[in-house]
């Protein structure tokens, strides 16, 4: 058993292509990734577009991660499958527009982080359903270092969670915990 690192979760998204085999291909990803080990995967939810208008639904999901990396390091490193799946990050995507797949770091161990490319804990994982959701499937109890309330209690204050569908796990993704 390797010592140290920290637990971190990882959202992804997808409105666009095949989007259960692109979140399989994440899990495929981490796995060859020589510091990180999965820990848990939450269930798959179906989920109304936050954003412009005139997108298809999203594919939600988060998995627990154990990280021998930085935090900066493993945005790079999540930023590079993000592309490696076809994720267009050019100078006409649109912010909260379509995506392929977008991986977002909810938290860090309990690290809080202010830098122009990574805010910890995520700045809004605490009003988005499509986030609490599936987290709380991996980690019910995890209390924000910031906000200071639970998983589950940050979702108990959300509306709109009837919206968040449940779906079959495609082929390639686990069973929760
Ligand atoms: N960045 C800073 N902190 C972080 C972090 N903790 N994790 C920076 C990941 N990235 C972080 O992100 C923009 C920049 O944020 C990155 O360059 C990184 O340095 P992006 O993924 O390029 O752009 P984006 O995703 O369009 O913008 P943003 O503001 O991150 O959007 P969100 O908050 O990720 O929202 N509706 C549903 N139903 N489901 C979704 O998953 N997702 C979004 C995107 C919109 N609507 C959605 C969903
Ligand atoms: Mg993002």
């Amino acid at each position: 058993m390797r010592a140290g690192g920290e637990r971190v979760y990882v959202a992804l998204g997808a409105n666009l292509g095949d989007r259960e085999a692109t979140f399989a291909a994440v899990l495929a990803a981490f796995e060859r990734e020589p510091d990180l080990r999965l820990v848990a995967a939450s269930g798959i939810y179906e989920t109304p577009p936050l954003g412009p208008p005139g997108q298809g639904p999203y594919l939600n999901a988060v998995v627990a991660l154990h990280a021998w990396l930085s935090p900066l390091a493993l945005l790079e490193r999540l930023q590079a499958i993000e592309s490696a799946l076809g994720r267009d990050r050019g100078p006409d995507a649109v912010r909260w527009g379509p995506r392929a797949i977008d991986l977002d770091l909810l938290f860090f161990g309990d690290r809080c982080v202010s830098l122009p490319d990574l805010e910890l804990p995520h700045p809004r994982l605490h009003e988005r359903a499509f986030v609490l959701v599936p987290l709380a499937d991996v980690a019910p109890e995890l209390v924000h270092p910031v906000r200071g309330g639970s998983v589950e209690a940050m979702l108990a204050a959300q509306g709109r969670i009837e919206e968040i569908m449940s779906r079959p796990r495609p082929e390639g993704w686990p069973g929760a915990r």
